[in-house]
Parts: C-alpha cells; structure tokens; sequence
C-alpha cells in the first residue's frame, strides 16, 4: 500500500496553523509559490525525500490514468469518464495525509485518493467498464469506484450527501473509540446544499473526528464561484459551525498535505473537525458529456493549465533539491501509461457480469417474480458491446 511516512518540518510557515480564525479562513496557506520556488526554505528542510517523490509520481500517474480514460471514453470503449486534471495536488496531498484505518467519503473527483490508498488500476478500470470484475457488478456508473479493504466508500452521486455520510461514520468512529478519522470530499458546487449545513453543524457539534474537505475548482458544472456563493470565501462556512477552516492553495500539494495532516492529528486527537478550502481550478471539462468552451473563458483555463499547473509546480521544486532529474517526468509518465494501458487491456477482455447477477443482493433467495424476470432477459438477445453505458 502507497502509505505516506510523516514527514517533520517544524519552521516558522508552520505558525500559520496557530493563527487567528479568520485571517486562516481568509487567507491562502502556501508553501511553494507558482514557480516552484519555497516561501520559506527552512520550514522544508525536513521533508521526507520519500515522501516528496511519491507525492510526484501519484500525482503523475492521475494524469496519465485520466488522459487514457478520456481517451478510451472517445473511442467508445467505455460510456462516460470525470477527469482531475489540475486538481492532482489536491487529491494526492490530502490522501497522503490519511492512514490505513481512515475513512474516505469522495465526491466526484477523488479516484486518485483511492488509487493513493491501495485501489488497484485493474480494479479501478473493471469498475468503469462494470464488467464481471467490478465488485458493485456494473451496477455503478463509470467513476463510481470503491475499494472495501482500503475503506474507500463509493461516491454517492448527489452532491452534497457525501458531507453528512463522513461525519455520521465519523460519529461512529466516535461510538466505537477508534482512533481513525472520516474525510469527507465535497465540490465547490456541494457548499451550496443543504446537507452541507447539516454535515457542518452536527461536526461542530459532535466534536466529530472527521477532516471534511471542498476542492474548489472555482467551477459546478457551468456555475461559476461568483454565482455559487456571497461569501467571500467558502473556508470562512466553517465558522459559523463552530469548525476550524483552514483556506489552502491546492495546488501546491505540500501545502495542502501538511495542512490536512494537521487536521487529522487534530482529529485524532479528540480535538475536534476541520473544514479545509483547497483552491484549485477544474481545467478539464466537467465529464465527458460536457463542452466548457460554451460556458466560459478557456484563456483563463489556459492559465491554469500552463502557468498555474500543479505537478508543473512541484516538479519545479524536485529538480531545485536535485531529487529529480531532468527527463524523470517523461519516463516516468511512459512507464504509467504501460501499466494503465496493461490494465486496460486486460479489464477489457472481461466479459460483462452474468445475467444472474442482476437479481443477487436483494434477498437472501431471489423470489419467484425476479426468477422470473430474470429468465425472461436470458431468452433476449444480448446488446453487441457490454461495457456501453450510454450515459
Ligand atoms: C443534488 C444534485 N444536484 C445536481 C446534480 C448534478 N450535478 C452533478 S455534479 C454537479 C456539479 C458539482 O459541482 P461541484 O460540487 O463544484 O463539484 P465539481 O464537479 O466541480 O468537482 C451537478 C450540479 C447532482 N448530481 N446532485
Ligand atoms: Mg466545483
């Protein structure tokens, strides 16, 4: 399993955590600037080289994954696929902070945080095509994984409901006196329900040890941030809840993994949740059933992908501490794409889930009138392509 070692910097851009509550639900914690560049080189002394590396490569291995999928969901081989792209830093800093015995409750862009925990390609893939491998059975849409043994539970699909499952399973951990902690991802799009209110309130309440976190990427499907919310920032929500917010730059992926692992310690410790705003920008198109171009201004897009780029940035500061060397990216991206293209390959070959499997799961001994049904569908012809969801 791809678990992080804790790394230890202690120095002085660290003080941020013990700063006043507004100005961290304001503010913009930072540890790279855009270039690369250390805000303050002292307080990264101590980082785990380890660590940093597999940082960078979970970080390339969501991009590699979601350019083949995307790929593969043109070609018609499977029916529909939700990119990350630009949000790597986010979703591979906060899962580098998690630790075996945790929860992950994902909205719709945390696969990799899955993958990070232990999912494997081949599972990951199985589920997209929902093939006979898939252990919902095909019963989930594309991009719906799950990942039992590393307790990575299955996105919910309408937003916003993932928020209250993470704190009602952190009020259980509660009840049971574990020591893991709930994170429970949510969009930018998601702060705006009802149910996140609800998560809010009963967290603050509850004490509930959980790390609930939005990945703002400024975007719900063509809403864009200025229509989503009045507040001037969604960290500063937390507040009125009674819940620490912290507001991370998240697409610097050390800022972004020491500031949720604070918040896990914090968690474990008994003391209570925290509400993280990572800032990011959704550069992909919002799935493959989307055209961004209709709704917004793709200069800006461009920005972000270029300039603004996560692994970009963190790329820029491992060739600056020598742990990477010019040309590392592009071998290692070649390598990636072997092993996702190796898991294709294979996940394609199985077939879809007996027919039989339709009807399992609902009761203990399948009653007559799904018997029924069931040999019904056997007599039909069965559709040429099995994996075409149709979405
Ligand atoms: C309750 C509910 N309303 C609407 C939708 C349709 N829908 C799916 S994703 C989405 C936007 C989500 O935006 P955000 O929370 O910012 O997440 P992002 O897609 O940016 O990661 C919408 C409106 C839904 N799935 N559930
Ligand atoms: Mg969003």
């Amino acid at each position: 399993m791809a678990q992080a070692v804790a790394a230890h910097p202690t120095a002085s851009a660290f003080s941020y955590f013990d700063g006043d509550d507004v100005a961290k639900a304001r503010g913009l914690f930072q540890l790279l600037r855009e270039d690369g560049t250390p805000v303050d080189e002292a307080a990264l002394a101590a980082l785990d080289r380890n660590l940093a590396v597999q940082l960078f490569e979970a970080m390339v291995r969501i991009r590699v994954t979601d350019a083949r999928m995307m790929a593969l969901q043109r070609q018609g081989r499977i029916g529909f696929y939700g990119e990350a792209v630009g949000q790597e830093a986010a979703i591979v800093g906060s899962a580098a902070a998690t630790k075996p015995e945790d929860w992950i409750v994902p909205a719709l862009r945390e696969a990799g945080v899955g993958l990070y925990r232990g999912l494997t390609l081949d599972s990951y893939i199985a589920q997209i095509f929902g093939n006979a491998e898939d252990p919902t059975k095909g019963r989930q849409m594309p991009c719906h994984p799950c990942d039992k043994d590393h307790h990575y539970v299955v996105m919910s699909s309408c937003v916003s409901t993932q928020i209250p499952h993470a704190v009602g399973i952190a009020m259980g951990i509660q009840i049971r006196g574990d020591s893991a902690v709930a994170f429970g991802y949510m969009g930018d799009g998601g702060t705006s329900e009802g149910d996140f209110h609800v998560a809010l309130n009963f967290a603050g309440v509850r004490k509930a040890p959980c790390v609930l976190i939005c990945q703002n990427n400024q975007w719900a499907i063509s809403t864009p941030g200025k229509l989503q919310t009045a507040s001037e920032t969604i960290a500063l929500k937390g507040l009125g809840y009674g819940v620490e917010a912290l507001r991370v730059d998240g697409n610097d992926v050390l800022a972004v993994y020491h500031a949720v692992t604070y918040a896990a310690d914090k968690a474990r410790r008994g003391d209570g949740p925290t509400f993280l705003e990572l800032l990011t920008y959704r550069v992909s198109a919002h799935s493959s059933s989307d055209d961004p171009s209709r709704y917004r201004d793709e200069s800006v897009t461009e920005e972000w992908k270029g300039r603004r780029d996560p692994i970009r940035r963190f790329e820029a500061y491992l060739l600056s501490r020598g742990w990477i060397a010019a040309g590392d990216r592009e071998a290692l991206s070649a390598k990636l794409e072997v092993d996702v293209r190796d898991a294709i390959a294979r996940q394609e070959k199985v077939g879809a889930p007996a027919l039989g499997t339709l009807i399992d799961d609902v009761y203990e001994e399948p009653a007559w009138n799904l018997r029924e049904q069931l040999a019904e569908l056997e007599a039909l012809p069965r559709a040429k392509n099995p994996h075409h969801h149709g979405q």
